[in-house]
């Protein structure tokens, strides 16, 4: 009998042989005849040592990971470009904003902060926006944020900071999420955090979609001209499709019915050609302005509300390739605030310059070595040539005996290296005086007057989302004494709130906490309100369509063709997956009823025979799914069949719910007015 050397045959599903593909090597290129066994003494024998394939095999996959980032560790990027609509020499001799339609390729990931890797994509967090721009003079990435200020207003609080919010050290939960004690412990006894903590408790930290959220480099930087003149700016990304936002209670669902609710939505819009783009625009001001302010404009705990300063557009950022491996692309993009390109600066704002060493040191022990920047995801698209040499994984080859600067190996007709040239990168002149000392400077010491404003700035159903979210919080929290501390805080940005709160968790009003300094009043921002600059459209948006056996095939054609022709997208849902037959024709659903809840959509339409749809107002995946959508304060399309499964569900129509035909007009809202209907805003 002929021994067979390679079976493949046994375990291998009859699939025998797998056919295209190129030649599967090891990693020095050597082929692999078999791919599903190891090599072994005898048929049923121990496995050999010397098995090098096997080895090499399970050794690569042993260490297939790396220590995730500490913060921001979820994320989702993309790749996409910079295009200048509006040039500002004047301002920057950065090359990307030289020219009206100059184009740079860039990259950009989206992150929450506080959960792991493998987390969920819809807690309530602040979102990192973090765009890497390849110029032609280096990269530039701007790793900035969803909310516009941040928690602390000095880098050396960070480490403790950031220990509170992760899971507590004991019990190593909660993941991806503020609601409990350390949190709180932290934020109450650090007043500065309040402007942030009061966007994140906003709807601002449940975004609808990466695609729908604000952008903010946060810090104040300076731009500087080709004359070496600066002034000071605050970067801005202003999605196209609108800022939007989920509702509480959709959010928290959403974590079950789809933990990688945002990072699918990205990929699918960039697949199906539906590209996210966001404005870029400036905010430019000069001493004179910021002197002005009664707030230090070096303190990152502010914004400077854009009826002061105005936006100025000044570009434009397309995301439209997705990436090919999440792995090499998304988990090795190393971010660094101090990749800055010549015509941008830093501020002194101490939270930056702490910036500045933290990123690229961390990305020593995330990567492994000092040559990340060789990671292709990482290195500049322009040329770059130094003299810094070797280093775990160097993978450059340099040439010649030039490592060492100044050198006059030119003169004996050898390769002298690259040299420093005076068009290089200059830091903006400033003069620095004073005593070396471990302060916080008195400007930085009003801590509530912005908040107060960013509460003035919402709906009345925002604030209601604000203070509901405090309360849910603090009802995690398991210590009185610091529920009692951040109500004392809130007393400070406003009565009403703390008052609202207390309510909420059955606590008594403390005294209000005593500021540092006196609070001032401070104008309104409508911009700071998601509600007010609400978008109507229906791009970007998805509308799940409920159908089943019997259901008429032309309505649901002219349904679909109606939402398409204004953007919009439509996901089609039935009792079960497979073909069925309409009235008209068949149909395969994209999602089965059970699996598709409302809250992955944005709208909802039922075209159900009557039949059916008696049979569905007795199935609580069908109850649920209108319920929900109506709780979201989402529009149902309905038919008049399915108006017994509205019934069950015991809704009662309003302006969003009306008969699908409406739909593609319907579905650009959300009906903030039915709140008070379903809730008690109080
Ligand atoms: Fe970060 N931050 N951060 N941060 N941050 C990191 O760098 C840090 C801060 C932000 O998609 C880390 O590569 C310090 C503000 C984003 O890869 C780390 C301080 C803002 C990302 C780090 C801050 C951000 C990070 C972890 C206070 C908004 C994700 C992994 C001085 C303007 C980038 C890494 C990506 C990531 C440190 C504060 C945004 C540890 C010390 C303010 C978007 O270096």
């Amino acid at each position: 009998m002929a021994r067979p050397m390679y079976n493949t045959e046994i375990g291998n599903a009859g699939e025998t042989q797998q056919k295209g593909g190129e030649a599967l090597t090891t990693n020095s290129g050597m082929p692999i005849s078999d791919n599903q066994n190891s090599l072994r003494a005898g048929h049923r024998g121990p496995t050999l040592l010397e098995d090098f394939i096997l080895r090499e095999k399970i050794f690569h996959f042993d260490h297939e990971r790396i220590p995730e980032r500490i913060v921001h560790a979820r994320g989702s990027a993309a790749h996409g470009y910079f295009e200048c609509t509006d040039p500002i020499p004047e301002l920057s001799r950065a090359a990307l904003f030289a020219e009206k339609g100059k184009k740079t390729p860039l990259f950009t990931r989206f992150s929450t902060v506080a959960g792991g890797a493998g987390s969920v994509d819809t807690p309530r967090d602040v979102r990192g926006f973090a765009v890497k721009f390849y110029t032609e003079e280096g990269n530039w990435d701007l790793v900035g944020n969803n909310i516009p200020v941040f928690f602390i207003q000095d880098a050396i609080k960070f480490p403790d900071l950031i220990h509170s919010v992760k899971m507590e050290a004991d019990k190593g939960y909660p993941q991806a999420g503020s609601a409990h004690d350390t949190f709180w412990d932290f934020v109450s006894l650090m007043p500065e955090t309040m402007h942030t903590v009061m966007w994140a408790m906003s709807d601002r930290a449940i975004p609808r979609s990466l695609r729908m959220m604000e952008g903010f480099g946060v810090h104040t930087f300076k731009l500087v001209n080709a004359k070496g003149a600066a002034s000071f700016v605050k970067f801005h990304w202003r999605p196209r499709l609108g800022t939007q936002s989920l509702v509480w209670d959709e959010s928290a669902k959403l974590q079950g019915a789809d933990n990688d609710y945002h990072r699918r939505d990205l990929h699918e819009a960039i697949a199906a050609g539906d590209f996210p783009e966001w404005d870029f625009a400036v905010q430019v001001f000069d001493q004179a302005l910021a002197d002005s302010l009664p707030y230090d404009v070096l303190d990152p705990t502010k914004i400077i509300p854009e009826e002061i300063v105005p936006l100025r557009v000044i570009g434009r950022m397309v995301l439209d390739r997705n990436p090919d491996n999440h792995f090499a692309e998304n988990e090795q993009a190393a971010f660094l605030p101090s990749n800055i390109v010549p015509g941008i600066d830093f501020s002194d704002d101490p939270l930056l310059q702490g910036r500045l060493f933290s990123y690229l040191d961390t990305q020593k022990s995330r990567l492994g070595t000092t040559n990340f920047h060789q990671i292709p995801i990482n290195a500049p698209k322009c040329p770059y040539a130094n003299m810094m040499r070797d280093g775990l994984m160097q993978t450059a080859v340099p040439k010649g005996r030039a490592n060492y600067e100044p050198n006059s190996l030119d003169l004996a007709a050898e390769d002298p290296g690259p040299r420093a040239s005076a068009s290089g990168f200059m830091t903006a002149p400033q003069e620095v005086a004073g005593e070396k000392l471990r302060i916080r400077a008195e400007t930085f010491g009003d801590h509530y007057s912005q908040p107060r404003m960013f509460w003035h700035s919402q709906t009345e159903n925002e604030q209601a989302h604000i203070a509901s979210a405090f309360v849910f919080e603090l009802s995690k929290v398991g210590l009185d004494h610091i529920r009692s501390r951040v109500l004392a805080n809130l007393q400070n940005v406003d009565p009403g709130l703390a008052q609202r709160v207390a309510d909420g968790i059955g606590m008594d009003l403390p005294a209000a906490a005593k500021p540092f300094r006196a609070p001032v009043e401070l104008a309104p921002s409508d911009a700071l309100s998601i509600q007010k600059n609400w978008k109507p459209t229906l791009q970007g948006r998805k509308i799940g369509l409920l159908f089943g056996e019997g259901s008429d095939k032309a309505e649901i054609d002219k349904l679909i063709a109606a939402i398409k022709a204004e953007g919009g997208s439509v996901f089609t849902v039935a009792p079960k997956v497979g073909m069925l037959k309409l009235k008209g024709g068949e149909m395969k659903a994209d999602g089965q009823l059970a699996g598709s809840p409302s809250m992955l959509f944005d709208a909802i339409a039922m075209i159900l025979a009557p039949d059916v749809a008696e049979k569905l107002a007795k199935d609580s995946a069908a109850v649920g799914f209108v319920n929900e959508a109506f709780v979201h304060l989402k529009a149902i399309g309905h038919c008049n069949g399915s108006k017994v499964i509205l019934a069950r569900a015991g809704i009662e129509p309003d302006a969003g719910v009306g008969h699908y035909s409406k739909l593609p007009e319907t579905a650009k809202h959300r009906y903030w007015a039915r709140e008070a209907t379903i809730r008690d805003l109080a």
